[in-house]
C-alpha cells in the first residue's frame, strides 16, 4: 500500500495513513474512539460527532472489532491515549468487515483453550502473546543460522520424500511415489552425513522432520523442525561443543532482540546461559536418577531413560547438560562405539531440565563396521547403498547432531505445549488447518 505509515511511526505533526484493524471502539457519547491496531502496535482514532462529518463518524463508529480499515489525518499529541499521539481523521475507509461473531477474542480478554486458537490461528496470532512466541521462534532460527555460518559451515536442504528411513521402522508416514513405496524423511541424518565427505565438509540445515510415532504428548509433534549439524573432522566432544554454541546463540539472541517479546510473556530476568553445559556420562545419569528414589523400579545399564527419570535428574543438575557415553546397544547403528569399549557409544544427548533437546554423536565412518551395524539393527544394507557406497570413496571421520526447534522454542519460553511454538501443528487429531 502506498504511503501507509505503521503506528509506532506516527508522530505529532505528521498526517498520515494507517492501515489494519480495528482493535476498539468505545463511544462515548459526543466523543468515540477507535483504536487501529497493526503490527507494530496500536493507534487511537478520535471522532468528535459536532465537528465532524457525519458519514465519517458512523463508518469509525459503527465497524465491527477486527474489520479492516484504512485512516487518514492529521497525528497530534494527547497525553490521555494509549499511546500518547491520537489521529484526527479525515477519511476513514472500511477495507474488508469482519464477522460481528468471532471465534476468539485477539484482544486477548478473553481466553480461549489451544485447539480453539489452532483451528484459528490467524485471529490467535493477532494476540501479542501468542505473536510474540513466534517472533522468539524467528529470532531463534536467525541466530542459529548466524552461529552456524560463524563456526564454518554451510546451510543445506536434504529431500523430504525418500525410499528408506533411518531412526526406527515403525514411526515412517508412507507416500505413494509415482506407484512406487516412499516415506516421509524422519530425519535429514544420511544426507548429512553424505556431505561431510564432499567438499563441503561442515553443513547444517533447518527443515521438517516426519515422526508416525503415536505419542500425544506436550512435547511430541508428528512433523517437527529439526535444526541439524554435521561436521568433517570432528569428535563427540567437538561436535557437543558446536551444540553448545549454538543453543547459547540462541538465547543470546533472544535476550538481546526480543526484549518487548519477553515482556509480553512476562519475563523480567530472561537470561541466557552462561557456564559451559555439564556432561554427564550415562553410567553417571543412571546412577544419580536411582539416587533419587522417585521410579517404581531402579534403571540399570541397557535401559532409556523414563521421562520421570529425566525429570528427575533435570530437578537436580537444574541446567542444560550432556549425557554422554550411552550404551551402544540404544544408540542407532549410524553412531560410532569408542575405540577402546564396543559397549560405549560416542553417543550424546543434550538435556534442558525439562526434556531431550538434541540427540548426536561421531558416526561411524568405517565402511565394513556400517554394513554390520546396519545388519545388527535389522536393517538392509543394501536399501542403502546409495549412503553406504560413499564410503568407500574418502569419508572422513565425523560427528553431528540434531536439534528439535520447537523443544528449543518450547523449553525457553517455558511454554506448556509444544503445539503453541508451531502455527500449524500436525498430531494424532491434526491434520488441518
Ligand atoms: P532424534 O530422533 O533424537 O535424533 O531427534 C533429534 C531431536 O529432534 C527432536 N524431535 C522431536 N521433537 C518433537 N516431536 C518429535 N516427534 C520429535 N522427534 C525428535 C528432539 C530430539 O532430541 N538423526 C538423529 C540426530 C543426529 O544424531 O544427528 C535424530 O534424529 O528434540
Amino acid at each position: 500500500m502506498e504511503n501507509r505509515t505503521y503506528t509506532a511511526d506516527a508522530e505529532p505533526g505528521d498526517t498520515v495513513t494507517v492501515a489494519g484493524w480495528a482493535h476498539e471502539i468505545r463511544d462515548l457519547g459526543g466523543i468515540a474512539f477507535l483504536i487501529v491496531r497493526d503490527t507494530t502496535g496500536r493507534i487511537q482514532v478520535k471522532f468528535e460527532k459536532d465537528e465532524m462529518d457525519d458519514d465519517l463518524v458512523d463508518t469509525g463508529v459503527d465497524v465491527t472489532r477486527e474489520s479492516v480499515v484504512r485512516v487518514s489525518g492529521d497525528v497530534e499529541a494527547e497525553e490521555r491515549a494509549p499511546t500518547g499521539v491520537e489521529v484526527v481523521p479525515d477519511e476513514v475507509e472500511v477495507v474488508a468487515d469482519a464477522d460481528p461473531e468471532l471465534p476468539l477474542d485477539p484482544s486477548g480478554k478473553v481466553d480461549a483453550d489451544l485447539s480453539t486458537r489452532l483451528d484459528n490461528r490467524t485471529l490467535d496470532l493477532r494476540t501479542e502473546e501468542s505473536k510474540a512466541v513466534f517472533e522468539v521462534r524467528a529470532e531463534v532460527l536467525r541466530s542459529v543460522r548466524e552461529r552456524f555460518r560463524e563456526l564454518g559451515s554451510i546451510e543445506i536442504n536434504t529431500p523430504k520424500v525418500v525410499a528408506t528411513g533411518t531412526e526406527g521402522g515403525t514411526e515412517l508416514f508412507p507416500v505413494t511415489y509415482f506407484g512406487r513405496e516412499a516415506f516421509m524423511n524422519q530425519s535429514p541424518q544420511l544426507f548429512k552425513q553424505l556431505m561431510v565427505g564432499s567438499g563441503l565438509e561442515r553443513v547444517f540445515e533447518v527443515g521438517p522432520i516426519f515422526r508416525a510415532e503415536e505419542h500425544n504428548t506436550p512435547r511430541h509433534l508428528n512433523e517437527a523442525t529439526s535444526i541439524d549439524f554435521e561436521s568433517a573432522f570432528f569428535d563427540h566432544g567437538e561436535a557437543m561443543d558446536a551444540c553448545e554454541a549454538v543453543v547459547k546463540a540462541a538465547y543470546e539472541g533472544v535476550a538481546e532482540n526480543c526484549r518487548e517479546e519477553l515482556e509480553t510473556l512476562g519475563y523480567e530476568n530472561f537470561e541466557a546461559p552462561s557456564g559451559e553445559f555439564p556432561r554427564l556420562t550415562y553410567e553417571a545419569a543412571i546412577e544419580r536418577i536411582n539416587a533419587t528414589g522417585r521410579l517404581d523400579e531402579q534403571l540399570v545399564w541397557g535401559d532409556d531413560l523414563p521421562t520421570e527419570g529425566e525429570h528427575a535428574l533435570g530437578e537436580e543438575v537444574g541446567e542444560h547438560y550432556f549425557i554422554t557415553d550411552w550404551p551402544s546397544e540404544i544408540k542407532p547403528f549410524y553412531i560410532k562405539d569408542h575405540d577402546d569399549d564396543e559397549e560405549l557409544s560416542t553417543g550424546f544427548d543434550l538435556m534442558h531440565p525439562s526434556m531431550e533437546l538434541v540427540s548426536g554423536g561421531q558416526r561411524e565412518h568405517r565402511h565394513e563396521r556400517l554394513i554390520e551395524g546396519f545388519e545388527q539393527q535389522g536393517l538392509d544394507p543394501d536399501a542403502f547403498e546409495y549412503y553406504t557406497k560413499m564410503f568407500k570413496y574418502g569419508m572422513p571421520p565425523h560427528a553431528g547432531w540434531g536439534l528439535g526447534g520447537e523443544r528449543l522454542v518450547m523449553t525457553m519460553l517455558g511454554l506448556d505445549n509444544i503445539r503453541e511454538a508451531v502455527l500449524f501443528p500436525r498430531d494424532r487429531q491434526r491434520l488441518s488447518p
